[in-house]
């Protein structure tokens, strides 16, 4: 079921299957908007996400204000930096990158960022990031400068989820880094699950829409999909319902 409400972290607590339509401004393609668009409204898709590690300025707010043309989902804002800011989405993941130790991605540029945030309406939904390591140097790695936290490493992934909670932030985000070829695996979500009492989002790596319900049945409340949606649109057919 798709949700209207300006609450966007009251609708991904509601919803037990929510999904996000990640969408890259450096790679869509203003003409490309609208058919995109059409085929993510026929689909169970929840929400859409705008943003990428490395996207020029302006780019972002051209594209939302396109978006929001053709759609009624919420739109919200996963930054890799500040210039991606803009008051024409609906909200923003407000992320600190918490699996690495770059103070300016733990808190840096979010300092930077107050006096832009503060002139915008955006639902702002602290988030920890936390990147997993997918055997291959990401994007978010490369641009961060920080070290992913090893899958083997279960331990060090659940404390780190925790004390993302402690900390006060509303969700946690488990990354595996756009293109992963393989997605986090189902006991890694299903252990940093056990530990939350806020809501998980998985992203990275998911091209079927049977490892997406295996992330939802491992206890996932949101499953980011970009690349695949990037790489065939044909996929959204798979996904006008949800069993
Ligand atoms: C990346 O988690 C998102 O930040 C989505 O990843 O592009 O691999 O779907 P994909």
């Amino acid at each position: 079921m798709k949700h209207t409400t300006s609450n966007i972290l009251d609708t991904i607590i509601a919803n037990e299957k929510n999904l996000a339509v990640l969408i890259d401004p450096d790679k869509m393609k203003p003409n490309k908007v609208s058919s995109f668009i059409n085929k993510v409204n026929q689909s169970v898709a929840t929400h859409i996400f705008v943003g990428g590690s490395e996207v020029d300025k302006g780019v972002t707010e051209t594209l939302v204000i396109e978006l929001k043309k053709h759609t009624i989902l919420p739109i919200v804002l996963f930054p890799g930096d500040i210039i991606q800011i803009t008051d024409k989405a609906d909200g923003i993941l407000f992320l600190s990158l918490i699996s690495g130790r770059n103070p300016d991605y733990l808190i840096g540029k979010q300092v930077e960022a107050v006096s832009k945030l503060t002139k915008t309406n955006l639902e702002i939904i602290p988030t920890g990031y936390i990147l997993i390591e997918n055997g291959k140097e990401t994007a978010v790695q490369r641009v961060s400068e920080t070290k992913p936290i090893k899958r083997s490493n279960i331990q060090s992934i659940k404390d780190t989820a925790k004390a993302g909670e402690l900390l006060g932030m509303k969700l946690i985000y488990l990354e595996a880094g756009s293109g992963a070829t393989h997605p986090i695996e189902s006991y890694i979500i299903t252990e940093v699950k056990q530990q939350l009492n806020i809501p998980l989002i998985v992203g990275g790596g998911i091209k079927t829409k049977a490892e997406m319900e295996s992330a939802y049945t491992a206890g996932a409340d949101l499953v980011v999909i970009g690349t695949a949606f990037e790489k065939d649109e044909s996929f959204f057919n798979e996904l006008k319902n949800l069993t």
